[in-house]
């Protein structure tokens, strides 16, 4: 049995915690359940994906599930307590709020909500505010790089990274040169790749 089960698969942000297992190496399987389907519900009530089963429990949300595994390995993050790690949790913060809300926002109003409840004029606004807040979240990247925090990686890429390449599929224009960049950088990362296709 492996150490960690993960539900949700690559084209969700399970990818996340897939990414970051395949950075540590873990031991883990993957259960590529849909969101909202039996197998997902019967260990997450909201049926939302991912879900980390480890030590006989489900741990929910894709940044709880990163922050628990690089604390717990740590890697790919700056230690519990330091004011390098109050940095770390607000940029994940900031990208949680001025990215990735706006994206799952377009995607309620494209294919989650009933059909009846969605603004398809709520996408404009959306597109602007993202335009908008790239600068927001590059501006608080390390000026050297290449990583969000400078030289180490952590989570904060990983989150980043899947958010710009989110944003692509949904057609909402990077027009960050920094953001852009880094986004390319991470994609060429060999456990990007195997975590693509472990998911998939
Ligand atoms: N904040 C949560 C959001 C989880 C979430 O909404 N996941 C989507 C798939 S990417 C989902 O399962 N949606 C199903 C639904 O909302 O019913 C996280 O980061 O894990």
């Amino acid at each position: 049995m492996s150490d960690y089960t993960l539900y949700g698969g690559a084209r969700s942000r399970a990818m996340r915690v897939l990414w970051l297992l395949e950075e540590l190496g873990a031991d883990y399987e993957v259960v590529a359940a849909p969101p909202r389907s039996d197998e997902v519900r019967a260990i997450n009530p909201t049926g939302k994906v991912p879900v980390l089963v480890t030590e006989g429990v489900a741990i929910p949300d894709s940044v709880a599930i990163m922050t628990y595994l690089s604390d717990k390995h740590a890697a790919f993050t700056a230690a519990p307590g330091t004011i390098a790690r109050a940095f770390q949790d607000a940029f994940v913060q900031q990208v949680n709020d001025e990215i990735d809300g706006l994206l799952w926002t377009a995607a309620r109003h494209s294919f989650i909500l009933p059909e009846d409840r969605r603004v398809e004029a709520i996408k404009d606004s959306l597109r602007w505010e993202f335009a908008r807040n790239q600068g927001a979240v590059s501006a608080r990247m390390d000026p050297d790089g290449p990583f969000v925090a400078g030289a180490q990686m952590s989570i904060a890429d990983i989150l980043l990274a899947h958010c710009i390449g989110w944003a692509g599929n949904a057609r909402f224009e990077v027009t960050d040169p920094r953001l852009a960049a880094h986004n390319a950088m991470m994609r060429e990362r060999p456990a990007f790749k195997r975590a693509l296709a472990a998911g998939s």
